[in-house]
């Protein structure tokens, strides 16, 4: 991985229900191609995912998320590719860890589950911890805040430290804001304007904006998901313009592209 550059992580949705691309990579074969497609396509990481978070999405059975990523897992490890997993649970975080994936991408920081800071401090992986404060079925409760950008911050600070304390490596722990998880769409603009404050915490970033709700929020029309793609690329110039370590994206291909120009534009600063 090319560490001068913003890295691009590959979104493959292993489940009938995610907001964008639920039921497309069901098929355990149609998603190993998917995650060979992403990696041509210029994906740094690919972060294959059995659980959707979508809003209001309930929780699966962890025998089927299991047996949704595993399988996905292995034939792309095995292909030579650097494979996270979206899970926020521990038995599916270490059958993935031991089909080789190198990032565990846990939506609830290790709020979740109690046993998955003991397994990621063990197995030493990368883990990205995201800012989460309740299951998304209930997430919408929880959206309030006064200073979003301090409350956010601050959340993740409290899961740095409870992480580090249950001996998890604190170079290993990348933080994630969070975007449209227990926010209403005008919350996701500051902490996108202030990816300062994240970063100040002293651990790489990253950012999952793609496709998002609260994109459509802003734009003079709004005819679903896949119309919100330049509108990601946007976030992905800017992201990747404040030093980010990485943006977690549906269309790979765009978002290299943005990163390249990102970079020539820096590079002649
Ligand atoms: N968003 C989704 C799922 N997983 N993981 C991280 N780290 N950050 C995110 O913003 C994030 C995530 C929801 O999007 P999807 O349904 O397209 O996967």
């Amino acid at each position: 991985m090319d560490p001068s550059r913003c890295l691009v992580m590959g979104v493959l949705n292993v489940t009938p229900d995610s907001f964008s691309d639920g039921g497309r990579w069901e098929d355990i074969d149609l998603a190993i191609a998917k995650g060979l497609e992403l990696r041509d396509d210029g994906a740094d990481i690919v972060d294959v995912g059995g659980e959707s978070t979508r809003p209001g999405a309930e929780r699966v059975d962890a025998n089927i998320e299991m047996g949704r990523v595993r399988p996905v897992v292995m034939a792309l490890v095995h292909e030579g590719i650097t494979v996270s997993v979206d899970t926020m649970r521990a038995s599916t975080a270490a059958a993935a860890i031991d089909a080789g994936a190198a990032i565990i991408n846990d939506v609830s920081g290790g709020l979740a589950d109690p046993a998955m800071a003991p397994l990621v401090a063990e197995a030493g992986v990368d883990y990205v911890a995201m800012h989460w404060r309740a299951p998304s079925g209930d997430m919408d409760a929880f959206d309030r805040y006064q200073d979003v950008v301090s409350e956010v911050r601050d959340e993740l600070e409290e899961r740095v430290e409870a992480l580090v304390g249950a001996g998890v490596d604190a170079d290993r722990i990348i933080l994630d804001p969070g975007l449209g998880f227990a926010k209403v769409a005008d919350s996701n603009w500051p902490l996108l304007a202030h990816l300062e404050c994240l970063q100040g915490l002293g651990h790489r970033v990253m950012v999952g904006a793609s496709r998002k709700r609260f994109l459509g929020s802003v734009l003079p029309r709004d005819d679903g998901p896949l119309s919100r793609e330049n509108a990601t690329s946007a976030v992905t110039a800017l992201a990747a313009a404040h030093g980010v370590w990485a943006v977690r994206v549906h269309d790979v291909r765009a978002a290299r592209d943005v990163v390249h120009v990102v970079n020539a534009w820096q590079a002649a600063r």
